[in-house]
């Protein structure tokens, strides 16, 4: 409960939450329980014995706000965890708790339209086959829109630290199930992977019809350059979307372009606060907002940050940007718009 009734009652649509981002230490154990299979405490080499005991370890992953962690070691570690979360993840009914556990989440903020980013990559690695993950995902995705007037899409992300043969493999598997995704992204550890490394598998799927977008610049100094290729470049003329791309907000020229192109741009603080100072975060945000840019707040990684899903993010932006609730409102239609949503959901939405 955010404690903002405007907030919380406003229809929402949310376009930056990954699936494996809500893997808390408590779906953790449940699965870990479930399944007969111990989960490693990787400063031991140990079991974890108890709920308690993984729980104090998780949140030792978490960010301090205000801290300024901008180093490799907390960006490996970060992942590393993230991806070890990965592990717990056996059945088909697994996969479709954890997609009920997002909808759930979702109806009870008014989440009206999700689009839910996946990274296939990560559980394959883990011997997860495509039929459990998506068969898991797609009966959660029915019920949601059936039972809990959730809709929902799934965009599907490549791990930019793997090959682009493996992004492309993965791609291809894919299609048996493309009625359940709207578009592919790029996420994971950005150090020297610029988007342009995949760039057959982003013409591949604009030619197939997907939509496109790629996480860039989260919350860090990466080079602006690959904010540009994903503006321009990706797929001959650029994606439809940028997730993060914060320090856009610092070049006139570069905000210009995505605000000309009409690019959304996926907004989720808390994942910056690990980062950056406060201050810096909500400046840049209100900036990219100011200079119009259609920017959407989502939630990233709620159980890796503090516990913070859509409406927590809206609302810290709200605090520090000093959004009116007139400019809430404002987040909430550009989220409509620059949603892959049909059409006619989206006229209905807005
Ligand atoms: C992510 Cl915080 C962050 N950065 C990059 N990729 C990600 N995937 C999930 N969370
Ligand atoms: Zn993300």
């Amino acid at each position: 409960a955010t404690k903002d009734p405007y907030l919380e009652a406003i229809p929402k649509v949310e376009l930056h939450v990954h699936i494996e981002g809500i893997i808390s230490a408590d779906l953790k154990w449940k699965f870990s329980q479930r399944n007969g299979q111990a989960i490693i405490n990787p400063r031991t080499g140990q079991p974890f014995s108890s709920l308690d005991e993984l729980r104090d370890s998780h949140d030792t992953l978490k960010p301090r706000t205000g801290n300024r962690m901008n180093n490799n070691e907390e960006t490996l570690s970060f992942f590393e965890a993230y991806y070890g979360g990965f592990e717990v993840l056996k059945t088909q009914q697994d996969y479709y708790d954890l997609a009920m556990d997002y909808y759930e989440h979702a109806a009870a903020m008014n989440v009206r339209y999700a689009e839910i980013f996946f990274d296939p990559q990560g559980h394959t690695r883990c011997g997860t086959s495509w039929e459990t993950m998506m068969e898991g995902f797609r009966d959660a995705q029915r019920k949601a829109e059936q039972d809990l007037n959730v809709k929902s899409a799934w965009i599907m992300c490549f791990i930019r630290d793997e090959s682009p043969d493996s992004a492309m493999e993965h791609y291809n598997a894919a299609l048996k199930y493309r009625d359940m995704i709207v578009g592919v992204g790029l996420d994971s550890n950005e150090a020297d992977r610029p988007p342009s490394l995949f760039n057959e598998v982003f013409v591949r799927a604009r030619n197939d019809g997907f939509h496109l977008t790629s996480h860039c610049d989260v919350g860090k100094t990466y080079p602006l350059e690959h904010i540009h290729q994903v503006a321009s470049s990706i797929a001959g003329t650029g994606a439809d979307r940028i997730d993060h791309g914060l320090n856009a907000a610092g070049d006139a020229d570069l905000m210009k372009l995505i605000k000309d192109k009409d690019l959304g741009m996926t907004t989720c603080p808390w994942s910056y606060i690990r980062h950056q100072p406060l201050d810096e975060v909500f400046e840049r945000i209100r900036t990219l907002f100011d200079a119009g840019i259609k920017i959407a707040i989502g939630s990233d990684d709620p159980a890796f940050m503090e516990d913070t899903w859509v409406s927590e993010n809206l609302l810290v932006a709200k605090r520090y940007c000093g959004f009116t609730n007139q400019e809430i409102q404002k987040l909430a239609e550009n989220a409509i718009k620059v949603s892959w949503a049909a059409e006619d959901v989206k006229r209905q939405m807005l």
